[in-house]
């Protein structure tokens, strides 16, 4: 199994099909054999309904997570991770903002060897935004990227932690992903931390991005359980007893 693409879901039944035919096509297209995971949490809108109804080609399978309740982007991507089998392993947000080819060059790295941690980036030289995010959410994004930077010792050079498209070596993100506790929206950004502290490399691609405005994230409502997190990540790497099982 070369490529296992996971996509985390919650309440996305209109854009749920679209995602898993580009995914498949992707697979057939590039891929020997791949699989697709739907990490879903609790949707309430037919989201796996749509999902299971989607054609499939010859070769691709769809497995569907969908545990009761709800925990998080994080919570359903680690469980994605552990039930992935794929050599390497990515993750894309629904809504094909960006275009799974461009996952090809992350591969690239990762299979030469220069890195076992691939991150799509929206801020390099050949990167190209298509559609840019609203005014408000740049500014939400930016403090974000402050906040992040001051609690937590992520890498200077890096310069988009918060891309939803990254691939990672299977067996290293399976590694990883237990020791994770982040179940929200910093789980990549542990990811990463965890990473490092191991010593693997990240390294971070181009790629071409439309932005999606169609968002599970608010200001109002995200803010507080994100700055928790920040900060529940933070003591987790400072305990005595982190990574130990
Ligand atoms: N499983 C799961 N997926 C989520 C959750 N919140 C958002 N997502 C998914 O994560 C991806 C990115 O979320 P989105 O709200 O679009 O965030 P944004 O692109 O940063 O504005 C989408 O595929 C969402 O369906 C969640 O609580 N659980
Ligand atoms: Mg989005």
């Amino acid at each position: 199994m070369d490529l296992s693409i996971i996509i985390p879901t919650y309440n996305e039944a209109r854009k749920i099909r679209r995602d898993i035919t580009a995914a498949a096509d992707f697979l057939v297209a590039h891929m020997k054999a791949g699989e697709i995971i739907l990490a879903d949490d609790g949707s309430r809108d037919g989201t796996v309904h749509e999902a299971q109804e989607t054609p499939l080609p010859p070769g691709v399978t769809l497995r569907i997570l969908h545990p009761a309740g709800h925990r998080g982007k994080g919570f359903a991507l680690r469980s994605g991770i552990a039930a992935s089998q794929g050599e390497h392993v990515m993750f894309a947000d629904s809504g094909l903002t960006t275009p799974y080819e461009n996952v090809l060059r992350g591969l690239a790295l990762i299979r030469t060897g220069q890195c076992e941690l691939a991150h799509g980036s929206r801020m390099l030289p050949d990167s190209i935004v298509r559609i840019p995010q609203h005014h408000d959410r740049k500014i939400s994004s930016a403090l974000f990227r402050l906040t992040l930077r001051l609690v937590l010792p992520v890498p200077g050079e890096l310069t988009d932690t918060q891309c939803g498209f990254k691939v990672y070596r299977g067996n290293v993100a399976r590694m990883l992903a237990r020791e994770c506790v982040a179940d929200g929206f910093l789980f990549d950004v542990e990811m990463l931390l965890r990473a490092v502290r191991h010593g693997y490399r990240v390294r971070e691609f181009p790629i071409e991005w439309s932005c999606d405005r169609d968002s599970r994230i608010t200001f109002r409502r995200s803010s507080w359980p994100i700055l928790q997190e920040i900060f529940a990540v933070r003591r987790a790497l400072a305990s005595p007893s982190d990574g130990k099982p």
